[in-house]
């Protein structure tokens, strides 16, 4: 592999800067390229981030030649529980908003990095899933990811992802998706002391640490085009496995007294199409990739931090 550093000559786009990951890539992108070259935007209103839609493809045009565009970290979407809620969103923006920015990237010569999830894999996936395997979600939002997949591959430009598993994070909030539940009850166990559980105790998902998700992101698309095969659409990406239990269990060491009683939505059927495992082998052979967090680590961090 060589060790040839791919740095965009010139801005970063990050949309849906606002978002669990953004929230954090734009820190990790401004420390790496300097604040000025990363261009942070989201429909919301926030300091130091521009207003972009995705469903503006002029827009989309006009500001990545303004600011002489080369690179975008397309966040921009909507999750798994939000979805289903409103399927025909769901298609719009996680699809139609990355085709808009795939053709701007197309006009700017610039490179895509779109992430797609562990809801690729649909209920006759192994429960340990491999990196190539028929993908047949059950879930919109899972339908949208796979076609994103497609696009990296045959839209003609560089265009890389990962499939993110379940992120926990202390800095901003998860939102709409089925492994939520892996960041709210941190913040009940810490307030109320109690958390009811939309899953049931032995549902086991891969879950990742942010940092982890971070660096994956910033590490792959460092790798030269040429060493990536086309697996680029959604590399697998292992953190760690659990159960909602061994969570609980695992929190109870920093908090005895925390309590989790467990009522099951229909956020459960997603997670039940879903994998328990990720292989990722070839993440690991082909840009290195090797997560530093466990579920113990995780937690001492989610704990220390929130408590600050
Ligand atoms: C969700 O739960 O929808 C997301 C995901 C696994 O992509 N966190």
């Amino acid at each position: 592999m060589s060790m040839f550093m791919d740095l965009p000559t010139g801005r970063v786009l990050v949309t849906g800067a606002l978002g669990q990951i953004g929230t954090e890539l734009v820190e990790a992108l401004r420390q790496k390229h300097g604040h000025e070259a990363v261009i942070a935007t989201d429909i919301r209103e926030a300091e130091g981030c521009q207003i972009l839609n995705v469903m503006d493809k002029k827009g989309i045009k006009k500001l990545m030649f303004e600011e002489q565009i080369t690179e975008v970290y397309h966040l921009a979407a909507l999750l798994s529980a939000t979805g289903e809620k409103n399927p025909k969103l769901c298609w719009d923006i996680n699809v139609t908003g990355l085709e808009n920015v795939i053709a701007a990237a197309k006009e700017n010569n610039a490179r895509v990095f779109s992430p797609s999830s562990i809801a690729v894999f649909g209920p006759d996936c192994p429960k340990n899933a491999p990196q190539i395997t028929p993908l047949n979600p059950t879930t919109v939002y899972g339908k949208t990811k796979v076609v994103g997949e497609e696009l990296a591959v045959t839209s003609g430009i560089d265009m890389r992802g990962i499939r993110y598993p379940g992120l926990i994070s202390y800095k901003a909030p998860a939102g709409g998706g089925t492994t939520d539940y892996a960041v709210e009850i941190f913040h009940s166990a810490l307030e109320d002391g109690h958390y009811e559980c939309f899953v049931r105790e032995d549902t086991k998902l891969p879950m990742m640490y942010m940092d982890d998700a971070i660096r994956a992101t910033i590490e792959l698309m460092n790798i030269p085009f040429e060493d990536l095969s086309d697996s680029r659409g959604g590399y697998n990406i292992s953190g760690c496995s659990f159960t909602a239990g061994e969570l609980v269990r695992s929190i109870q060491r920093h908090l005895p007294e925390f309590t989790c009683t467990f009522k099951p939505d229909i956020r459960q059927k997603y997670a039940d199409s879903w994998p328990e495992e990720i292989v990722d082998v070839v993440a690991k052979e082909e840009w290195g990739w090797k997560p530093r967090f466990n579920l113990d680590k995780i937690v001492d961090e989610m704990i220390s931090n929130l408590k600050k």
